[in-house]
């Protein structure tokens, strides 16, 4: 009848105190896994991705993933891009490219879905993604920016979503 002890106390080391090293709040703009395969695309080095060099790097990708010259099975491009975002990315599902819903990725579909989230991410539409584009910040963060810069409604807003008036 000694355990109430041994239960409260966590003896891991852990130290499970609120404030301990929790996630980082986040105050600025962040990278998405899609961002971060896309820099990775830059061949010249000037900091943009064009849309040749998307092209490109699609290209040159696909052998090294893809059970052959026309389409690929969704687990090895789940492999993929496990590998190449370092993190699930919704936009950037083996689910998501396969349009027709067919079980298999073909290439056509491969190179449609990296077109869509270029286009989507290309703000200006000039072709050409740069790393602002590339970049974005976080509701919470854009929350915390208003509510610094003494924008309007502090606290006298519910938090959730607004009531009746
Ligand atoms: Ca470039
Ligand atoms: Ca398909
Ligand atoms: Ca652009």
């Amino acid at each position: 009848m000694f355990l109430l002890s041994a239960c409260a106390s966590h003896p891991d080391g852990r130290g499970g105190r609120p404030e301990g090293p929790g996630p980082r709040q986040i105050s600025g703009p962040v990278a998405s896994p899609a961002a971060l395969l896309f820099t990775g695309l830059d061949d010249n080095g000037d900091m943009i991705v064009s849309e040749a060099e998307l092209h490109a790097g699609l290209d040159s990708a696909w052998p090294t993933f893809a059970d052959g010259e026309h389409s690929t099975s969704t687990l090895s491009l789940d492999n993929w891009l496990e590998r190449a975002l370092g993190s699930s990315d919704s936009e950037l599902s083996p689910i998501a490219f396969d349009s027709n819903i067919d079980g298999v990725i073909s290439r056509r579909e491969f190179d449609g879905r990296f077109a869509a989230v270029f286009e989507r991410l290309d703000k200006d539409g000039n072709g050409e993604l740069t790393r602002a584009e590339l970049l974005f910040t976080p509701a919470r963060a854009r929350r915390q920016n208003v509510s610094q810069s003494g924008g309007r409604g502090r606290e006298d807003r519910p938090r959730g979503r607004p009531q009746r008036q």
